[in-house]
């Protein structure tokens, strides 16, 4: 995009040196410090305050080491994070990824986008990220417990539920969380909502699971009608089979949609009679095994190894939901060429800058991450609340709850963008709507 303020100029040059090596965090700053640019050209106010230059630097970044013992009594050490991001608007709030590519700069990045995130909610959850690069594939159960409870016996110190509330991310799913619980719960000696994404027999709020793919689906939903298009009739391919790939293609289908792929870091799955869903979730929820197993229960279905030919598969609206900057220049272009009207994140910046710019040249309708899958931590938010008041509310209140919470997020997204003379820029709107908030409470707090 090319920034012509200085004052942003030499900041994101700052931040660039002092990051060094962090590429996935830079991005997230870059693309972030871009859109801003009208935003402290009205407000110097904010400039005075040194918002921006506290926005760019986490409260407090925790390293810790995570020994614990395999299967085969060899004792296996992890490095865990927690980065603690920003606190202006509430507790610390965001997942736990736990993948061998884990490394500060990722969780830098997450913490980021998770605080403008979380404001976009309108819920009062501040931003922070963590995990490890533990590998959980292949891994016993015992296995995944002892480094869970390792995990947490540093952690435990660190988090709370007032101050800090971890949840899952790749890698993080229900059954981590509950033994990271057990754990907390025995070395706190409390019983608290210090983690959400909790079992429903121990505090954890129904529609959590869906949450993230169903608020995606919801929001998009919003995109497409204030364009005048719809879900209803269209192909769409979405990336990844976890936990929000697979409800992201559940709600899509019920919208109308015909989902024909998913993938994982191995290959694809193309079904031209739209993907059968209930034996994902079996595959892939009950027996953790590959999504290539699909093909062997529906051998119309083809598979196909490797990640990025998924997206030359011909749709009408992609959904990335496997991971960051999964698509790239070259295929955003097939995207394009294929007649691909929408693309819209369920994944953390799962398109890369120059990906973004095809889509905005193109007039590709673009939803991107901190919006459209907010979903996720909203509901969080909410098992944080049901915890609070030590009660739980239906599937159907946390989901109708969900549902308004994305519709306002659209709403904000889209005034915000016209507010700065980006109409239809989703992005610009996103991020500028999500730091106002964070920006107003800074502020409001002094330098601290
Ligand atoms: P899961 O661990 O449940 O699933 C991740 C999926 O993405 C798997 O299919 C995995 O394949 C695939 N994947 C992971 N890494 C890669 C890679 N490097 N290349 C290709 N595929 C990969 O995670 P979630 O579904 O929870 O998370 C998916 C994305 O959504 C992440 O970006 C996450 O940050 C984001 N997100 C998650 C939220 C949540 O509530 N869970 C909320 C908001 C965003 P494989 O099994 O082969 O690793
Ligand atoms: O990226 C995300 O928003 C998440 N992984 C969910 C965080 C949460 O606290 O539920």
């Amino acid at each position: 995009m090319g920034l012509k303020n200085s004052y942003l100029i030499n900041l994101l040059e700052t931040v660039k040196k002092r990051n060094r090596g962090e590429s996935e965090f830079i991005q997230a700053v870059t693309e972030v410090i871009e859109t801003l640019e009208p935003v402290i050209e009205r407000r110097p106010d904010f400039v005075k305050a040194g918002v921006l230059e506290r926005l760019v630097e986490p409260e407090r970044q925790i390293i810790f080491r995570v020994p614990w013992v395999d299967d085969n009594g060899n004792v296996q050490v992890n490095r865990g994070f927690r980065v603690q991001y920003n606190s202006a608007i509430g507790p610390y709030k965001g997942g736990l990824r736990l993948h061998p590519s884990v490394y500060l700069g990722i969780i830098k990045f997450l913490g980021f986008e998770q605080v403008f995130k979380n404001s976009l909610t309108t819920l009062p959850m501040g931003g922070g990220k963590g995990g490890s690069d533990f590998d959980p594939k292949g891994k016993s159960d015992g296995e995944i417990m002892r480094f869970c409870q390792s995990f947490m016996t540093e952690l435990y110190r660190h988090i709370g539920p007032d101050c800090d509330v971890p949840a899952g991310d790749i890698g993080t799913g229900a059954r981590e969380i509950g033994y990271m619980f057990g754990q907390y719960k025995r070395l706190a000696n409390e019983f608290t909502g210090v983690l959400t994404g909790k079992g429903i027999a121990f505090g954890g709020s129904l529609a959590r699971t869906e949450a993230t793919g169903y608020g995606l689906c919801y929001f998009t939903r919003e995109m497409l009608k204030a364009n005048g298009k719809s879900f209803e009739g269209s192909t769409v391919v979405i990336s990844g089979s976890g936990n929000v790939a697979i409800y992201a293609a559940q709600k899509a289908t019920e919208m109308g949609a015909k989902v024909v792929s998913l993938s994982d870091s191995n290959g694809y799955i193309y079904d031209s009679n739209g993907i059968d869903i209930e034996l994902v979730k079996q595959l892939k929820e009950v027996e953790r095994k590959r999504i290539k197993e699909y093909v062997i229960t529906h051998p119309d279905a083809v598979y196909t190894e490797g990640c990025s030919g998924i997206w030359t598969i011909p749709c009408d609206i992609a959904l990335p939901c496997a991971t960051q900057n999964e698509i790239d220049r070259a295929s955003a272009e097939i995207l394009v060429k294929n007649g691909c009207f929408a693309v819209s994140e369920g994944a953390n910046m799962p398109s890369t800058p120059e990906a973004i710019e095809v889509y905005l040249k193109n007039g590709i309708l673009y939803g991107p991450a901190k919006a459209a899958n907010a979903g996720g931590v909203a509901v969080s938010g909410l098992e944080m609340s049901q915890n609070s008041a030590r009660l739980s509310w239906t599937f159907q209140e946390v989901d109708n709850r969900l549902n308004d919470i994305m519709v306002g997020i659209f709403k904000s997204c889209d005034a915000a963008a016209k507010e700065y003379g980006m109409e239809g820029n989703y992005m610009a709107g996103a991020n500028i709507a999500g730091f106002l908030r964070v920006a107003e409470a800074m502020k409001a707090q002094g330098c601290v």
